[in-house]
């Protein structure tokens, strides 16, 4: 009798199998670098949040579970130092400046699910079991440590990895190549991870997954760090020069290197060292290229070294320079991004960031080009198109008219010209497109697309001259209703797609043209059904309220603005 129930019971199992991957390949995780708290939040700062949280908003749109993680780096000699140098408590000091990101974050809509902080219990609980399994695994050895260290990196450098240079009172000093910051002679007893070990194990990751870190050059340069020695890393430092972190678990007089401590941020939000493992296991991350070693060679290497799976996906950006110069303190040009969403609009702000930048190389910053950007694209080409089509005097029922058929196709008598052919067929593939490119941390690739499909559509209305046809002569008013709802379609479309950039302003579109909530999804997207016979939901609908100009104008009121020191 048992033996007759068993393909029932194997059914069951594969069932219950399918739905757990069917749950798994629906979640997703996607985090931010966490930010060190010595300095203000900048443009760069708001760049990873706005990449990492418009992937958010895309998968929620898609229909995954999402989480998305965003924080602060608090430990660390650089912190401790410039804690002491503001004469406060290292905690306090941290307390104030991690709520200015997150009040930047919350300003600029950046939707993040969870807020970590280094400095939080469950985060020390979590550093101190992952530390413990390295350790029990025997990949943490007592050692000593002689070599050059970057405090402002937080960084052990080699020989080969610093030059000479001049400090700004003539004096000759050491700095780090790679970011010209000042390095010093350090000979200390710390603990050392075998990382050694790992480099054919990362090299066959990486080999393996063409796609782990994204844009491909990055993907290059990581191989060829590997290509290089790898030796030992240091991840202590003594609790008689760095007070302010982690101790080490059963040595009180070592304290956790602040790189390890902080990597491990992306498991405490997953839930490490209790149940971590649905989110762990679709884990993206985005970072900006100067912390590219870390995340995609320490930080697998811990993994590895932990038995934990690797992140699936290591999106790595460029920098943003402001009027062709570096943004640094002492240059007086950094552009304090809160100051920005501010004169722009926050949705200004994150379409600019998202359309110019490009993650494969450095792209400039400069208040002119955000104008006339948002000017051209947003106010004009996009708000022009949606004020087109709801005018009273053109759309004076305020409705969503109906398609109809026959007036459209040429093969039918219709008025549709080639152009008009084309703008549809590059709408409908428009979804594709957008996807593959959000996919790939391209968004200034999908925006170029949607930005095109704009100037068709507009070009569409302005080839027919709707608001020249003859309302009372029922075929014109036929062929107006139809562009109208082509022109409406189109915006649809773009409304719903942009939705990840430029929240506030899909959500303003969406309203006016009476799309509901639970309408804006992908999967609502089907373009013009009724060109393809089917029904349209939306045909004959009532627009939603006018509530104004969809994106208002700049000039030059907007920048000319004293600004604060
Ligand atoms: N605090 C680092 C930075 O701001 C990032 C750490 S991400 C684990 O560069």
């Amino acid at each position: 009798q048992l033996l007759s129930l068993l393909p029932a019971l194997f059914k069951h199992a594969l069932r219950r199998r399918s739905t757990q991957l069917c749950r798994d390949d629906r979640s997703y995780y996607i985090t931010t670098p966490i930010f060190y708290v010595n300095a203000s939040p900048h443009l760069g700062h708001l760049y990873s949040a706005v990449i990492a949280d418009c992937l958010h908003r895309y998968k929620l749109l898609q229909g995954f579970k999402s989480q998305f993680a965003t924080g602060t780096d608090e430990h660390g000699l650089k912190i401790q130092q410039a804690a002491e140098a503001a004469g406060k408590d290292p905690l306090t000091f941290c307390t104030d400046v991690s709520e200015r990101f997150r009040h930047l974050f919350s300003s600029c809509n950046i939707s993040y699910t969870d807020y970590i902080r280094t400095t939080q219990q469950r985060h020390r609980q979590a550093v101190e079991h992952f530390w413990s399994v390295l350790w029990n695994k025997g990949l943490i050895y007592k050692g000593s440590y002689e070599g050059w260290y970057s405090t402002q990196d937080e960084s052990f450098l080699t020989p080969l990895q610093v030059s000479d240079a001049l400090d700004s009172s003539g004096k000759e000093i050491k700095v780090s190549l790679e970011s010209g910051h000042k390095v010093e002679w350090m000979k200390e007893e710390n603990y050392m991870f075998r990382l050694s070990a790992f480099r054919s194990q990362l090299l066959d990751w990486l080999r393996g997954n063409p796609h782990a870190v994204q844009p491909e050059r990055f993907q290059q340069a990581v191989l060829q760090l590997l290509q290089e020695d790898l030796p030992d890393l240091s991840v202590s430092r003594q609790r008689n020069r760095l007070q302010w972190g982690i101790p080490v678990p059963g040595d009180p007089e070592q304290t956790i290197y602040v790189w390890l401590d902080a990597l491990v941020n992306y498991l405490t939000v997953a839930g490490y060292p209790h149940e971590h493992d649905q989110w762990w296991r679709v884990a993206h991350h985005v970072i900006g290229k100067d912390i590219l070693k870390f995340h995609a060679v320490y930080w697998p290497a811990f993994l590895l070294g932990a038995g934990l799976p690797l992140p699936k996906t290591i999106y790595v950006h460029s920098h943003w320079t402001v009027e062709g110069k570096k943004m640094s303190k002492s240059v007086g040009n950094v552009v304090d991004p809160l100051e920005c969403s501010q004169m722009f609009t926050t949705d200004g702000m994150r379409y600019f960031l998202l359309r110019q930048g490009v993650p494969d190389s450095d792209c400039d910053y400069t208040d002119n080009k955000v104008m006339k950007l948002l000017n051209a694209e947003l106010a004009d080409s996009l708000g022009g198109l949606l004020n087109r089509c709801t005018a009273p005097a053109l759309n004076p029922a305020q409705v969503y008219p109906c398609f109809c058929p026959q007036s459209f196709p040429r093969e039918q008598g219709g008025r549709a010209v080639e152009e008009d052919y084309h703008m549809l067929e590059a709408v409908k593939s428009l979804p594709a497109v957008v996807e593959k490119h959000y996919e790939s941390m391209h968004m200034y690739k999908a925006l170029e697309a949607i930005s095109a499909c704009v100037r068709q559509t507009n070009g569409f209305v302005q080839r027919h001259t709707p608001w020249k046809l003859d309302q009372r002569d029922s075929k014109d008013k036929r062929w107006q209703d139809t562009i109208v709802h082509v022109s409406l379609e189109c915006l649809r479309i773009y409304g719903t797609l942009l939705q990840p950039i430029i929240p506030e302003t899909s959500n303003k579109l969406l309203s006016r043209l009476g799309v509901q909530p639970e309408e804006r999804s992908w999967a609502a997207l089907n373009f013009l059904s009724r060109y393809q016979g089917l029904d349209c939901p939306f045909e004959g609908r009532a627009l939603g309220v006018d509530s104004g100009v969809l994106f208002t104008r700049l000039g030059t009121q907007n920048v000319d603005k004293e600004k604060p020191k």
